[in-house]
């Protein structure tokens, strides 16, 4: 199957499991889990050099969700790619859980790291990208950041040090979705200009629709070529993107989901 379609529908599956892996709950984060679908099924099916049944082999490409909450998407990707039964994704957030609602590298199989502090998980990223490179191992580090989540003081700090350290072992993307928990973040905190900070910060960066996968896979593509410079690629993505009943909407950061809603939303997606 040609590339464009076979990534397309893999970010269909990665929506639909998401909406229903938060169906099985009635509750969840669907919006920020929606709006990266794309990214995600870009990396799992296509870019990220991982081993399903060698989940610890160490060179493998790393994955950081540092917005942990977009957990549900992340699930449903590693479920489709072969890491558990897809079964588990009905067990989100219960108790004694491996699928909490924040990704945690040490309840989910496939997870490099445990986040849902925003800023955290971006300077663990970066440090595995300092590691790569003093070991000159082969490896990637990709990390999702969110726009409001880039509003932490922590981003900044970690993205000086990987721009000082030329860290060209980290490609991450920001989630440029315009909107946080509770409005929009251009009114509560404004993060623009975003590229020219991440240029400012001696970055690599590309803009581009964070819901076009060949757009995704070329800038990926450009990243690995870079040499002496982390990368930043934003993505310019709508929340809830697929799910009529949320998208483009603050309200669906974190918002009731009943079995009803989301077999709606899966039949519109087709
Ligand atoms: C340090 C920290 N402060 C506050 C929160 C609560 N919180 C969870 S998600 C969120 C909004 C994040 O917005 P954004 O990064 O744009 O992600 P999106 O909602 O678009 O997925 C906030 C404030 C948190 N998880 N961590
Ligand atoms: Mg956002």
């Amino acid at each position: 199957m040609e590339t464009k379609l076979f990534l397309e529908s893999k970010a269909k599956e990665i929506r639909k499991h998401t909406l229903e892996c938060i169906a099985s709950l009635g509750v969840g984060h669907v919006g920020g889990s929606l709006s990266i679908a794309d990214i995600l099924a870009v990396l799992y099916f296509d870019q990220l050099h991982i081993d399903p049944k060698n989940p610890n082999l160490p060179d493998r490409d790393r994955f950081v969700l540092s917005k942990g909450h977009g957990g549900p998407a992340v699930y449903a990707a590693l479920a489709l790619k072969g890491y558990f039964p897809m079964e588990l994704l009905s067990t989100l957030n219960i108790s004694n859980t491996d699928l909490p609602s924040h990704t945690d590298k040490n309840k989910t199989i496939g997870v490099d790291m445990t986040t849902g502090s925003l800023g955290q998980g971006f300077s663990a990223a970066i440090g595995m990208a300092t590691a790569a490179q003093l070991d000159h191992a082969p490896f990637h580090v990709y990390a999702i950041i969110g726009d409001g989540e880039s509003q932490e003081g922590q981003i900044w700090e970690a993205a000086m040090f990987a721009g000082n350290r030329k860290l060209d072992h980290i490609i991450a993307f920001t989630d440029y979705n315009k909107m946080q928990i509770d409005g929009e973040v251009g009114e509560i905190n404004d993060v623009r200009p975003l590229d020219k900070k991440w240029e400012a910060f001696n970055w690599h960066v590309q803009v581009i629709d964070g819901h076009d996968v060949i757009a995704i896979r070329n800038a990926i593509l450009e990243a690995k070529k870079v040499s002496g410079k982390p990368s930043m690629i934003i993505c310019n993505t709508i929340k809830g993107k697929g799910a009529d009943f949320c998208e483009g909407q603050v309200g669906s950061h974190n918002m009731p989901v009943t079995k009803e809603m989301s077999q709606k939303a899966i039949e519109r997606l087709g």
